[in-house]
């Protein structure tokens, strides 16, 4: 069975966050209904990212909900975390897999159909594609790659395959109708305003 029991991802950057940092964001988050939290704080030394990502344990296990470490598959293990996601400069797959249990959630960043594919075959169990929209940071995340490449790779894989990159809540329901399981964000909801309210208006297209 998919461990992957959600299909709005929230995507942590401390640097968004408007006030009250990034841990009240989260709870804030969390309270209007988010399920998965990827903890991907860059440039952040390790004893600090330690500490930060025991605290989004206690957290996210307050709510019942995920927690996913980015990259740093020590770090997940460390704190208990759910699962690890993998970008392009990570651990594989496969070697991840040597180390986790099979219930350990093991996410993958894609950015053309043929990666998404491959990481089916490396054993994830979902992937992030994108970014299918403009971000605000384009030189980071590189150009978008649009919706029907979102909705070629959403055909060729069976795993979850969330969208992600540049997704407002006016462009969450085309994201889905392309075929994606589901949505992955950062600032939509982490540089909202009102951080509650935006995860309310995103968790209404995501009823899992
Ligand atoms: N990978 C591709 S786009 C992106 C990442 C981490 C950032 C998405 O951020 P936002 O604010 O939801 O566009």
């Amino acid at each position: 069975m998919n461990p992957v029991d959600f299909n709005l991802l929230l995507i942590t950057d401390r640097h968004v966050v408007r006030t009250g940092g990034l841990i009240a964001a989260v709870e804030q988050a969390l309270s209007g209904g988010v399920r998965c939290v990827q903890l991907r704080e860059k440039e952040m030394p390790v004893r600090e990212l330690l500490a930060l990502a025991h605290e989004m344990r206690e957290l996210t296990s307050r709510y019942n909900a995920r927690l996913i470490i980015n990259d740093r598959v020590d770090v997940a293990i460390a704190v208990g975390a759910d699962g690890v996601h993998l970008g392009g400069e990570s651990m594989p797959v496969r070697a991840v897999r040597k180390i986790t249990g099979t219930s350990f959630i093991v996410g993958v960043s894609t950015h053309a159909p043929a990666e998404a594919v491959q990481a089916e075959a490396d054993g994830a169990d979902y992937v992030t594609f994108g970014p299918v929209y403009a971000t605000p940071s384009k030189m980071k995340y590189g150009p978008p790659v649009g919706l029907n490449a979102l909705r070629e790779c959403c055909k060729k894989v069976k795993i979850p395959a969330l969208g992600l990159g540049g997704i407002k809540k006016e462009s969450a329901r085309e994201v889905l109708d392309a075929g994606a399981y589901g949505i992955a964000m950062i600032s939509a909801i982490l540089a909202a305003e009102d951080v509650r309210k935006a995860a309310e208006g995103f968790c209404k297209f995501s009823p899992l």
